[in-house]
């Protein structure tokens, strides 16, 4: 009905959401950090909450007992009073659904959430300590080119060269030479589990904060799946919309006692006014990932995670660290004399689509690679299991094999098609736009 009026007010923008939305269900999402939505996140994120200015918060903090109040007015805006119910409950479900203290639910990304982790417990200059982006870190773990890198003193740490795992002896000793004011555990391209009780130790022999980013890993931790860091570290941040399944955005969860400053670093500190529609997507989020349903589909991802590598493995396919305990893998592509650039653009020809990767000590520069990132997030929710990997391996496998041979390319194109017909994605919405296009 809504999207009547795009069509009639920018037929451009329409097709741009009929086509990609048609590309979603057509091809096999690979992309490890990606996912869809349910119906449910999209009606709150499309809907009249972006219409309203809310600076501040739902609640003010009480001088005396250090408590929030959601009965005090925190807004620097009148008419708050429903995007306060919404900013609440997203506070409320979050606290609950991973035992944090507090929670921000205002960031507007992951590495605005970092940049309120690191401004909460740190000042420029300080020593912080973060995973390599070239070892499965991310750019905002202290990137040269990141603020991350430009703010603060960085020191990067590194996988162990024979098991492509963090080594915890080497890190302390790295730690203890360099005496950081924060270590940063987290990571974007890192298949085996963060051992946050390990990270602990680390912080404490060199009294260092700990900064959670489990952006990646949020569903499996939200599910029981994967060791929590909530207990482990001085703040958490996570983006919402990987295995998490929610809008696109972030929060930052902290202790008791870095929470006052968590919210003044967010608000006035670095944003202004918050994405309240984005803000109760995150909410509708929470709750979904709340339920059993949303547990069984985690386990699956794992399930199905584990099922790909070993499908590929069995094709001749290293598997960096051996493997995955995760929803993602880094496939070394050295042994079969390809790229990760070539192999990510020649996938995408056949709607296989996924990103190319370093992998740990990659001879390859950034923007060639030796390798490729895979994620099971986004087939799982479409309800693809174990057999369906075997397939997928199956046609990622047999376009490697052919890659020089683009005659080879349509009959894997309609392999692919063919197994997404089995798995439709947005049936209502896709009938609905092909009938308002079709007029
Ligand atoms: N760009 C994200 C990813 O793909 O992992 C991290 O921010």
């Amino acid at each position: 009905m809504y999207s009547e009026d795009l069509y009639k007010t920018d037929p451009e923008i329409f097709a741009a959401v009929q086509n990609e939305t048609e590309r979603e269900h057509g091809g096999l999402e690979l992309i490890a950090s990606e996912n869809f939505v349910s119906e449910a996140v999209l009606a709150a994120l499309g809907s009249v909450l972006t219409n309203k200015y809310a600076e501040g918060y739902p609640y003010k903090w009480d001088k005396d007992t250090g408590q929030l109040d959601y009965s005090k007015y925190g807004r620097y805006y009148g008419g708050c009073e429903f995007v306060d119910k919404a900013e609440a409950l997203a506070i409320e479900r979050a606290k609950k659904l991973f035992g944090a203290d507090h929670v921000n639910v205002q960031p507007h990304s992951g590495t605005t959430a970092n940049m309120t982790a690191y401004f909460a417990l740190g000042e420029p200059g300080d020593v912080l300590l973060g995973l390599n982006l070239s070892h499965g870190g991310h750019l905002s773990h202290g990137h040269p080119i990141n603020f991350s890198g430009r703010f603060f003193k960085v020191v990067q740490y590194e996988v162990d060269p024979n098991t492509e795992q963090i080594n915890f002896d080497t890190l302390l000793k790295l730690a203890r030479e360099v005496k950081p004011k924060m270590i940063v555990a987290g990571a974007s391209a890192y298949p085996r589990t963060m051992h946050f009780d390990k990270f602990r130790e680390v912080a404490d022999e060199v009294g260092a904060y700990l900064v959670a980013d489990i952006a990646h890993i949020a569903g499996l931790v939200a599910a029981g799946l994967h060791i929590s860091p909530v207990p482990y570290s001085d703040i958490v941040t996570t983006t919402t919309h990987k295995t998490l399944r929610g809008p696109r955005g972030a929060i930052v969860m902290c202790k008791k006692e870095h929470a006052q400053t968590v919210d003044k670093v967010s608000f006035p500190g670095m944003q202004g006014g918050p994405l309240e529609h984005v803000i109760a997507a995150k909410a509708v989020c929470f709750k979904e990932a709340a339920g059993e349903e949303f547990k069984a589909y985690q386990k699956q991802t794992v399930a199905n995670a584990k099922a790909l590598g070993s499908e590929l493995e069995k094709r001749g396919y290293r598997i960096v660290a051996g493997g995955t305990d995760t929803h993602l893998m880094l496939v070394d592509l050295r042994n079969k004399g390809v790229t990760g650039r070539k192999v990510e653009r020649r996938l995408e020809q056949v709607g296989i689509t996924c990103n190319r990767n370093t992998i740990p000590y990659d001879p390859e520069k950034p923007f060639v690679t030796s390798g490729i990132r895979l994620g099971t997030p986004a087939l799982t929710t479409r309800g693809m299991k174990e057999p369906e990997m075997a397939r997928v391996a199956e046609l990622i496998d047999e376009l490697i094999t052919n890659i020089d041979d683009k005659d080879a390319y349509p009959a894997v194109k309609a392999k692919v098609a063919e197994l997404c017909e089995s798995y439709p994605l947005y049936p209502r919405r896709r009938a609905e736009y092909k009938q308002i296009s079709s007029v």
